[in-house]
């Protein structure tokens, strides 16, 4: 299998986030990328190539116009203010709340475009994202042109990313980006399998009203895990999507067991759609050392995950989104590649 990757990520680097009330290095850093890079070459899975330079229009399909414009202008705007460090908001549109009005300055609208603090930028930000979008259409690229599956490395991940906001790490959402680049190239049919921990917010809610992309999610339940306000099992799509959201929510402390039991379903779920083209939002958060999740998945786990995707038998993209066990993530998300290659 073929890995697209770019080192333009490194300038996505020094980030913060809030954790419990106090400001700390951000979990999704750059030694992530290159430890997944490095196992990439150590298993010898296949070529690492860089990704050609790709239209932004693309993102401009599944995100509003408005919201991508934007996403450059953050950092001239953050230092034109005076400031330096980290660029976060602080306030946000929540129910009550003007939503529709975009008003002026750069707090204003960094809370406009996001729904938290965790979506950061410093210089190299918005290269690192249109980076890592360049690397989802360049692998997606790849399995038009007929390769079996192709591995998008990318960074920063997407999946919480909606139309119009930015949050969890995520600001263009990579792996809805190249479902929606596949049905502009012709196909029928896309489906997203989402098997990060975190439930990808963003896919859903891009996709909610459509039937002709079907969205999978296995992850933490949203009543006691982040994102805490999306992905519980009663959001099934709506009007022509009726049906085409399937989410699979699970408790702390899950392990391969149940986890496996809700692959198997998504799976067949997936099967039953009979899809053109897959796309796999690849998180390895599921991880038991993973720092800030609670299922229990162990590194053996991960082949079997590749394994059962494979058995699918459809042309897949593997797009890259969370794990923060930093020094096991290679091997983790390696082991899902080598094990659809079985
Ligand atoms: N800092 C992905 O895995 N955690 N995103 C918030 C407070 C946010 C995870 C805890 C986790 C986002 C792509
Ligand atoms: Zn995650």
């Amino acid at each position: 299998m073929k890995t697209i990757y770019s080192p333009r990520h490194h300038g996505h680097a020094g980030n913060v986030e809030l954790v419990a009330g106090a400001v700390v290095p951000a979990f999704e850093m750059p030694s992530r990328a290159e430890y997944i890079r490095s196992r990439v070459e150590a298993v010898k899975l296949g070529p690492i190539l860089a990704p050609n330079e790709h239209d932004i229009a693309i993102a401009k399909r599944v995100h509003r116009a408005d919201f991508i414009d934007f996403l450059p202008t953050v950092w001239p705007l953050w230092v034109e203010s005076g400031r330096d460090g980290t660029a976060m908001p602080y306030t946000w549109p929540t129910r009550g709340l003007r939503g529709d009005v975009r008003p002026q300055g750069i707090d204003a609208q960094l809370g406009y475009y996001s729904f938290d603090a965790g979506a950061t930028f410093v210089a190299g930000t918005w290269d690192a994202i249109k980076s890592s979008h360049d690397v989802a259409i360049t692998a997606a690229g790849l399995v038009k042109a007929g390769e079996r599956a192709a591995f998008a490395l990318c960074r920063p991940p997407g999946h919480h990313a909606g139309a119009a906001f930015a949050g969890g790490y995520c600001f263009i959402n990579n792996a809805a980006s190249a479902a929606q680049w596949f049905v502009d190239q012709g196909a029928k049919r896309v489906a997203i399998l989402d098997v990060d921990y975190h439930h990808g917010n963003g896919t859903q809610e891009i996709f909610y009203r459509r039937g002709d992309v079907l969205v999978v999610n296995l992850h933490g339940d949203p009543m006691v895990e982040y994102p805490f306000f999306l992905g519980h099992a009663d959001e099934r799509g709506e009007g022509p999507g009726e049906g085409f959201n399937v989410n699979y929510p699970m408790p702390w402390g899950t392990t391969w067991e149940t986890w496996s039991a809700a692959l198997e379903e998504g799976c067949r779920r997936v099967a039953d759609y009979a899809p053109d083209v897959l796309v796999v939002s690849l998180g390895v958060d599921t991880f038991e050392k993973d720092p800030i999740s609670k299922f229990r998945l162990k590194t053996e786990d991960y082949p079997k995950i590749g394994r059962r995707i494979a058995q699918l038998g459809l042309p897949t993209l593997i797009v890259m989104e969370g794990g923060y066990a930093v020094e096991e993530i290679g091997v983790n998300a390696v082991g899902v590649l080598t094990g659809f290659e079985e």
